[in-house]
């Protein structure tokens, strides 16, 4: 089972400023996932990302602190990602629901029908957090039928239970997500 470059998209989940350290719901060690992500951009030929692009107001808020509430400096990408790289954006959480938490349920633009178009049949996911939004969007990828990947060094949980972590790893290895390396993927001959 090995990632194919030109078949795959590297999806980069809300890396963004309130998930990181000063952030409105920091991930604990999400700064951690920055380095790793700037490495593996350009390996790959197609690169895309999702934000959480919250309303000022909305029910999500009743369950987590305030955050990314589109177009604040928390919902940003930090300066640090080389951004260049990515291609598309695709934004969820857009409503006044308590969804959003997978990339396919992006609303400015359909994930699955983007990644058909664009005749990938492999998702290699990366980003935060590792038990909600990384979880959610590599469950929803390996059930639509996508070769799904997941990079270890290149996710991080919240832990609000402290074994959510391996959790939420335990729960994709069972839907057939693939845990890998960052060596597995820097290794690969193109
Ligand atoms: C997320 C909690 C609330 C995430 C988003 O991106 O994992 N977690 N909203
Ligand atoms: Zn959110």
């Amino acid at each position: 089972m090995t990632v194919h470059p030109d078949r795959a998209a590297l999806f980069v989940v809300d890396v963004q400023n309130d998930f990181l350290d000063g952030g409105a719901l920091a991930v604990p060690r999400g700064n951690e996932v920055i380095d790793p992500i700037n490495q593996l951009m350009p390996r790959f030929r197609h690169v895309w990302a999702s934000k959480d692009w919250h309303p000022s107001q909305t029910v999500h808020f009743e369950k987590w602190p305030v955050h990314c509430v589109r177009g604040t400096h928390g919902a940003r990408f930090p300066e640090t990602l080389d951004v260049l790289h990515i291609q598309k954006v695709f934004l969820k959480g857009t409503g006044n629901t308590d969804d959003g938490y997978s990339a396919f349920e992006a609303t400015n633009e359909d994930l699955e029908f983007y990644l058909r178009k664009h005749h990938i049949d492999q998702l290699v996911v990366v980003g935060l957090a590792t038990d909600y939004c990384v979880l959610s969007t590599a469950l929803d990828a390996a059930r639509l039928g996508f070769e799904t990947f997941v990079v270890r060094e290149a996710v991080r949980a919240v832990n609000l239970q402290p074994d959510d972590e391996k959790q939420a790893f335990e729960r994709m290895r069972a839907a057939g997500v693939h845990l890998l390396q960052m060596s597995d993927i820097l290794n690969l001959q193109t």
